[in-house]
């Protein structure tokens, strides 16, 4: 009886273990600034499933808008500085994204299957 409570505890570490060992990889975070009314980088290539942070390090206003494969657009907001906005890219495809305030501010984002 004594030995079977040890298997049963024994079974249950393995299979808290399980998702680690059969999970994808876990969805990376990826860093974005507004600087010198610039996106730095200017491209980049992520995996689906990743987050991009865009960080306002400009001392102005600036906007995120996701211009989907499919030419959609999504307005994620205005920062100030040091406000940042967190945008999840679920679906692979080529993605602008830009600045509503500013239209010379674009960037590219490729989001490969991961
Ligand atoms: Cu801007």
């Amino acid at each position: 009886m004594f030995g079977a409570v040890i298997a049963h505890r024994g079974l249950l570490a393995a299979l808290a273990f399980l998702p680690m060992l059969v999970a994808p990889a876990v969805a990376a975070e990826r860093y974005v600034d507004q600087h010198d009314l610039m996106f730095v980088p200017t491209s980049m290539t992520i995996k689906a499933g990743d987050t991009v942070r865009f960080t306002d390090t400009d001392r102005i206003t600036h906007n995120i808008t996701i211009v989907n494969p499919d030419g959609s657009t999504e307005d994620k907001g205005m920062s100030t500085y040091s406000q940042h906005i967190v945008v999840q890219f679920d679906k692979p495809g080529i993605y602008k994204v830009i600045c509503r305030i500013h239209p010379d501010m674009k960037m590219t984002i490729t989001v490969e299957k991961p």
